[in-house]
């Protein structure tokens, strides 16, 4: 990773010693929305440099709204729903909340050395419809607008909502790519019983996802798992299905740079659901149920820049909830795992 690095920033220096561009006088004043177009290629972030960060209307990472009818490769929306959570709400309020977060994403990733709006075309379409108050009219929503982007040959990445609303992300994504792999960042290891006689409610999303056969246990990875658990018995549907798991403990107590090393390679379709409870409350305290003893952003930041997977079709991040977050801490950790979801989309490296 060293070695990545120098030439970027050999590159980086070369450039700052050119003239600097000179700033245009501009007779005309343009609009924020007509910044963000320009031909040819307008699938890319409105510029801080031409308009403030702290200005213009919130879209994922300043990029334009598009209609799935046009031509880009992934699809960032919101699917602001919150009633599957067991304890705190307010992940519904995520999407609006990493959207003004994203005002601070940057499109060059500096370990990666990688451009990612050459690389691919992203655009906002904005929030799936949900039904606040009815969790089957919300699935089925899901389902429909998740299978409808599928349809149009894109990729997605859905901003929760809790984590309930992976299941039906990955029933869609299942009928299109048969069985996937499933790498799944969590605190919790979300193959809870039913609760209060309620199948489908974010602590149980993972166990319907593989007993309804749309990821393969096998090649399914957990990462970031702590305690403590309501008891032993919670353990036994992932030793049943031999999930693998890698524990806070796993990970912290040994190199870093071991553990990057053993995790496994994915190859077909694969989806990443990041819950931000892997996070330590310290590094994500806007979240539904916090668990203390967790992973640092800067852990997950390596974790995702480790994995090495040759087709990401889907993604998501749930569990951010605003109400609860102090100086945008969580929120801000949400746009820069979203960011390293994004460059995993464009080939990683
Ligand atoms: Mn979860």
């Amino acid at each position: 990773m060293a070695k990545a690095q120098k030439p970027v920033i050999k590159s980086a220096a070369k450039t700052l010693t050119k003239a600097p561009a000179k700033t245009p006088v501009k007779t005309k004043l343009k609009t924020s929305a007509a910044v963000a177009a320009p031909a040819p290629n307008r699938y890319k972030p409105l510029s801080g440099r031409e308009f403030p960060r702290f200005s213009a209307i919130k879209t994922f990472f300043r990029l334009p709204v598009a209609d799935l009818s046009e031509d880009f490769d992934v699809a960032l929306f919101g699917t602001p729903y919150d009633g599957g959570v067991s304890y705190r709400p307010g992940a519904r309020f995520a999407p609006t909340q990493v959207r003004e977060c994203s005002s601070l994403g940057r499109g060059f990733h500096m370990t990666r050395a990688m451009s990612l709006f050459e690389k691919l075309k992203f655009a906002d379409i904005g929030d799936c419809p949900i039904v606040p108050i009815d969790q089957k009219q919300t699935y089925k929503n899901i389902e429909k607008f998740s299978a409808n982007i599928l349809k149009h040959g894109k990729k997605f990445i859905s901003i929760g909502g809790d984590h309930s609303t992976t299941l039906p992300l990955l029933r869609s994504m299942h009928k299109k790519y048969g069985k996937l792999n499933f790498i799944h960042f969590d605190a919790h290891l979300d193959t809870y019983p039913a609760a209060w006689g309620c199948e489908y409610h974010h602590g149980a999303f993972a166990r319907h996802a593989v007993e309804e056969g749309l990821v393969n246990p096998k090649n399914m990875l957990q990462i970031g798992i702590r305690g403590p658990l309501a008891a032993i018995d919670d353990l036994d549907f992932i030793k049943k299905h031999k999930i693998k798991v890698l524990t806070v403990d796993d990970i912290k107590l040994k190199p870093l740079s071991e553990v990057l090393k053993s995790l496994p390679k994915f190859t077909g379709p694969t989806y990443i659901s990041f819950d931000i409870d892997c996070l330590d409350p310290a590094y994500a305290p806007g979240t539904g149920t916090p668990v203390p003893g967790g992973l640092t952003t800067y852990e997950t930041q390596q974790i995702l820049r480790a994995l090495q997977i040759d087709n990401l079709v889907g993604a998501d991040i749930v569990e951010v909830s605003p109400p609860f977050d102090s100086s945008q801490i969580t929120g801000l950790a949400a746009v820069d795992t979203m960011f390293e979801l994004m460059c995993l989309m464009g080939g990683g490296r």
